[in-house]
């Protein structure tokens, strides 16, 4: 059955990696595809932030180096209120290096994001050693990786190509791939992966340096987004919380339109 019109909760026994069946479940269960792109650059902000919108959200992404005042606390908070909330945590460090140094990336240095993080997003461009690495990483641990096939930026240089070679790169890492970071549903079809949209606001704009916006109708009825990324849509508004509660029931209610036919 095609992936687009199946449940969430009925995606679960398809989903070949664990991090990808929590996340089904957790949408189905707090009934929101809300992903809070948290690009804020003071951990009181961030965590502030996610005590008002953690129950309208099913993860979180993070842009860790982007922290100014980051200390081993932060984490350690985060999670708490990941669990409290019953949230996940999507780190998005975009991988893009030979697999020895990703792996040395993903689990040392100051952010030990191994440690923290149930997901991570990995460009496909240095070929599959760097998902080889990551399995080798993450072995026996409940981890996943977002693999980017499409991007939201203008004039990016990503082909239908690399897209293919792309998703068939990762059929061969089925137990760590949560899913793909891309803009349409024609992208994949396997109904147990996850299709994470950014590039959404409730109007469409663009920013000033090629990010594209497209509305939630557009994004989940039209091109098949199960999770949608929201960065400044939510953080730069007068008020961060009351507009969380927007983008959750806009995103909510066509995603049910979209599976009722
Ligand atoms: O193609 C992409 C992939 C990603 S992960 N386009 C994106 O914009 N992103 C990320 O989503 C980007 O790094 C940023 O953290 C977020 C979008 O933020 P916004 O403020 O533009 O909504």
């Amino acid at each position: 059955m095609e992936r687009v019109i199946l449940p969430y909760e009925k995606r679960i026994d398809f989903a070949t990696n664990l991090v990808a069946r929590q996340l089904f479940n957790i949408m189905a269960t707090k009934k929101t595809n809300l992903c809070l792109s948290a690009d804020l650059t003071m951990t009181t902000g961030i965590l502030d932030l996610l005590e008002k919108v953690g129950e309208h959200i099913c993860m979180v992404k993070t842009h860790i180096d982007i922290i100014d005042d980051f200390r081993d606390d932060f984490v350690v908070r985060l999670k708490q209120l990941a669990d409290r909330f019953n949230f996940l945590i999507l780190e998005d460090r975009k991988y893009a290096d030979i697999g020895h140094t990703v792996s040395l990336q993903y689990s040392k240095g100051l952010y030990k994001i191994g440690e923290w993080a149930d997901c991570v997003t990995v460009h496909s461009l240095p070929g599959e050693g760097i998902l080889k690495a990551l399995n080798g990483s993450m072995n026996c641990i409940t981890k996943g990786v977002f693999l980017l096939a499409e991007m939201s930026s203008e004039g990016n240089l990503i082909t239908q190509q690399y897209k293919q070679e792309t998703v068939s790169m990762a059929s061969k890492y089925a137990n760590i791939i949560t899913g793909f970071v891309c803009q349409n549903k024609d992208t994949f079809q396997n109904p147990g992966l996850i299709q994470l949209t950014p590039g959404v606001q409730l109007e469409c704009s663009k920013d000033d340096f090629g990010q594209i916006y497209k509305t939630p109708e557009k994004v989940v009825v039209e091109n098949g987004a199960d999770v949608i990324v929201v960065g400044r849509g939510i953080t730069a508004a007068k008020n961060p919380e009351v507009q969380a509660v927007a983008y959750k029931d806009a995103l909510w209610k066509c995603y049910i339109k979209r599976i009722s036919g």
